[in-house]
């Protein structure tokens, strides 16, 4: 296991909720959400911690958040304002390394390995960061600091809000052992389940099983669970985004009449859409047809890749066409991909 690597992850405590105390100090203190009205069918997508005592959560219906905590204050989302916090606290980032992989507008993993500031302490570098984002963004954020992505990732959210928690390696294997393993990266609900049901609930519950067992019982997740109930996680940290799709589109300078002169187009744009794909073919997870009308409407068809690239196409252009049935001026095809695999090979053969 590499110990010599520093990582931080930084997460903003209910952060667009903290941006509209921040530029509201009529806010101070009550219990805030930002979402949707109660009225309509909106959502919560965030709570200030005030508002979390009473229940209210991340994607609760807002009428429900409401019957939960009767004085809650709605503020609408404003991205803008939101993107630009978000700016301003990679500004920070940007002091101590240039190695940083963003999750998310509030989430981030600096590798801080290289940096010689503040005696090269990774510790440090996060107290400066929290203090630094909290002066000039006017917001809390929470930081993990350890050896790898996976543990400073957990320890960021171990005493959030406002925490710092710094996990060096004589203390993973304890702290690692307690981890509820549905709490991993990439174990769902049914993966959960299915761990429970043989046994295993808590990281040092999986300790015991070879890797050989590991990854008869679970595949690729139980190789990569193998690795990461010892604290082991080898992702470096990953400057550029990965990409989330590929697509092509074209606005075509005299609208498409019917449904046959859009299979045409679609059909005229596969081969670019494929050359795009390239590297990518293993992440595919679905294919979408993208059909804006002539009034300007515009609407999406989307499915599993079946069969080939064609026939998925054609029956996505005409479940969307049937939507609004005028002349098209936008078609755009497109594939959407899955998170790259991590990079354990599955190899039965290894000891372990
Ligand atoms: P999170 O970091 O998951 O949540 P948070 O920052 O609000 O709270 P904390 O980290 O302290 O637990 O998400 C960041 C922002 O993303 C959040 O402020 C609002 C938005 N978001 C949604 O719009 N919908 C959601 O379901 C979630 C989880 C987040
Ligand atoms: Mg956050």
């Amino acid at each position: 296991m590499d110990l010599n690597r520093k990582i931080i992850h930084v997460d903003a405590d209910s952060f667009y909720a903290s941006v509209e105390e921040r530029d509201d100090p009529g806010l101070s203190g009550k219990p805030v959400v930002v979402g949707g009205r109660p009225d309509g069918r909106g959502v919560i997508a965030t709570a200030n911690y005030v508002a979390r005592s009473f229940g209210v959560r991340s994607a609760m219906p807002s009428s429900q958040a409401l019957r939960l905590c009767p004085s809650l204050t709605f503020v609408k989302p404003d991205m803008k304002k939101y993107r630009e916090a978000s700016q301003a606290m990679h500004a920070v980032f940007k002091r101590y390394t240039d190695l940083i992989e963003p999750l998310s507008l509030d989430e981030a993993y600096l590798d801080v390995s290289d940096s010689e500031l503040l005696a090269g302490s990774a510790t440090r570098m996060a107290q400066a960061i929290k203090s630094e984002i909290h002066r000039e963004v006017g917001i809390r954020v929470s930081a993990g600091v350890s050896i790898n992505k996976f543990l400073a990732k957990v320890a960021s959210d171990w005493e959030k809000p406002d925490g710092l928690t710094v996990l060096p390696p004589d203390l993973i294997d304890d702290f690692v052992g307690q981890l509820a393993l549905r709490k991993f990266p990439g174990v769902g609900p049914k993966m959960a389940e299915r761990l429970r049901s043989d046994g295993y609930t808590r990281a040092q519950d999986l300790l015991p099983v070879s890797r050989r067992a590991c990854v008869k019982a679970y595949g690729a997740m139980g190789e990569r669970l193998y690795h990461l109930v010892r604290g082991v996680d080898e992702r470096p940290v990953q400057v550029t985004r990965q990409r989330k799709s590929v697509s092509v589109e074209r606005t075509y300078s005299e609208d498409l009449p019917d449904l046959a002169a859009c299979q045409k187009a679609v059909q005229s744009l596969l081969p670019e859409l494929e050359s795009r794909m390239g590297e990518h073919a293993d992440r595919v997870r679905s294919v979408f047809v993208k059909v804006k009308f002539s009034d300007f409407s515009q609407t999406t068809a989307e499915g599993p890749l079946e069969v080939d690239l064609t026939q998925s196409t054609q029956q996505f252009l005409a479940e969307a066409y049937a939507r609004g049935q005028r002349p098209v001026r936008l078609i755009g095809v497109g594939l959407r991909l899955g998170p790259i695999e991590w990079g354990l090979q599955l190899d039965l053969d290894l000891p372990g």
